[in-house]
């Protein structure tokens, strides 16, 4: 049985002989999706009260199908979970850190951080090999803790400093790790979307043309529901389906683009339903249970890996804090992100690892223990470490630096004495 048909999967819809090729026998039909009513949200001009009305019967059903599901049927063992555990603990430690770090003036620029979204990168990334990639967006510092990328390296990048995996010319928004292939945080929404579906086509480029027949590498490309409003999306999932490439588009629906309501900007908010009119299977999945979201993305990375195509999974999540630290995030109803929290991922997965004697509390402390002494290090790491010199500014940028950073002397300009003044000699 697929693993898809424990939860809501609607399969690729063949309508041409050429499209029944890429249709996936193995999923089960759709069913209602969790989150979202069955009906398309108001599109008249009513007001923002009626839509924020429909908006609470969306949480309501969320826990109605959470009764009606009861707990997964999915059985993990001891390592898997504690596995997951010291993943989620890290990245929501790590999180939090941040904020302090932010608020102290230790970071600069935006910082977007992953509160309450953990079981997604969890759940999809710890089933990673070393060799798969992942592709992420401005919300990134979870993806490469999950991905590998050690959590001193990503405080120091954040920190703006030499030690950091971009060596602080990225920031947090352009977290990048060739080791790790995290192939990138991109600020742009849906800019990452194309880079993924390239690493994908690389993949089947080395396996299928050079042959490589280690090569079963899969990507994972990572964006929000604003996102998928964005023509790149669209692009991609029909050159995807069309050359059967081996990723996984995980759509973290947080239901909302900044202050933007997703049922106010979307005109059918049921995403997933895009991978069938592409040719490829759409899944909704509860993105508050890792385990849920770990049993979807085994399939359809599974799927990705043995040549059988994408996969669209729309992980439907919450984000516990505002947009960015500079969001006073008023916006977001109180009992809305109420209802939320009190789904925690964190807590429902300890609350499963303690009922099914995966693990005993004090084996957990223990992690979390382990977990704040790893974020304290990162800071300490970070804090200590070298700031960039000034020559590093113009690295790494391609356009003809003749007129723009460097003098006809053949030096940076930034580095003329007077550079900040602005009386340098430009
Ligand atoms: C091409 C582009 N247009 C607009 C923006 C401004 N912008 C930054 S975040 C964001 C909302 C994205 O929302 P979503 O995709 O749901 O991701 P989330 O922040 O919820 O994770 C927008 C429109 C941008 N970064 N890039
Ligand atoms: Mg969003």
């Amino acid at each position: 049985m697929s693993a898809f048909s424990a939860v809501k999967i609607l399969p690729a819809q063949p309508i041409s002989s050429r499209h029944r090729r890429l249709s996936p026998t193995a999923l089960a039909p759709a069913n209602r999706l969790l989150g979202f009513s069955a009906s398309k949200p108001l599109c008249s001009s009513s007001s923002v009260v009626a839509r924020g009305r429909q908006h609470r019967a969306v949480s309501a059903n969320v826990v109605i199908e959470e009764k009606q599901l009861g707990s997964t049927s999915t059985v993990i063992g001891r390592e898997e979970a504690l596995d997951m555990y010291e993943d989620m603990a890290l990245g929501r430690s790590f999180e939090d850190m941040c904020a302090q770090m932010y608020y102290r003036g230790k970071m600069f620029g935006f910082v977007h951080l992953y509160n309450g979204q953990e079981a997604v990168s969890t759940g999809f990334i710890r089933l990673l090999t070393a060799r798969d990639s992942v592709v992420s967006t401005y919300r990134d510092h979870v993806h490469a803790l999950s991905k590998g990328v050690p959590a001193r390296a990503v405080m120091a990048e954040l920190f703006g400093k030499t030690t950091g995996c971009c060596r602080g010319q990225g920031g947090s928004m352009h977290m990048f790790s060739r080791e790790h292939n995290l192939i990138g945080g991109f600020a742009f929404i849906g800019e990452g979307i194309p880079v993924a579906t390239g690493a994908a086509f690389s993949s089947k480029y080395r396996r299928e043309v050079l042959k490589e027949e280690k090569c079963e590498d899969v990507t994972l490309s990572f964006f929000g529901d604003g996102t998928c409003n964005n023509g790149q999306f669209l692009e991609c999932l029909n050159m995807a389906a069309l050359w059967k490439l081996p990723i996984v588009f995980v759509v973290e629906n947080n239901l909302w683009a900044i202050g933007m309501s997703h049922l106010r900007a979307t005109s059918d908010p049921e995403i997933w339903k895009k991978g069938p009119a592409f040719g490829m299977p759409g899944v909704h999945v509860d993105g508050m249970d890792v385990l849920k979201v770990r049993e979807v993305a085994r399939e359809a990375v599974a799927r990705a890996r043995r040549g059988d195509g994408p996969t669209l999974v729309e992980c439907e999540t919450y984000r516990f804090r505002g947009h960015s630290l500079a969001d006073p995030d008023e916006l977001r109803r109180p009992d809305e992100k109420a209802h939320y929290v009190s789904r925690d991922p964190t807590v429902a997965l300890k609350k499963y690892i303690l009922e099914h004697n995966l693990a005993t509390e004090s084996e957990l402390k223990v992690i979390d223990k382990k977990i704040d002494d790893v974020v304290e290090d990162a800071v300490e790491f970070a804090d200590s470490s070298r700031l960039p010199p000034r020559s590093q500014l113009l690295e790494n940028v391609f356009a003809d630096p003749k007129g723009f950073g460097i003098g006809p002397d053949g030096k940076y300009r930034c580095e003329d004495p007077g550079f900040t003044q602005g009386t340098a000699q430009v």
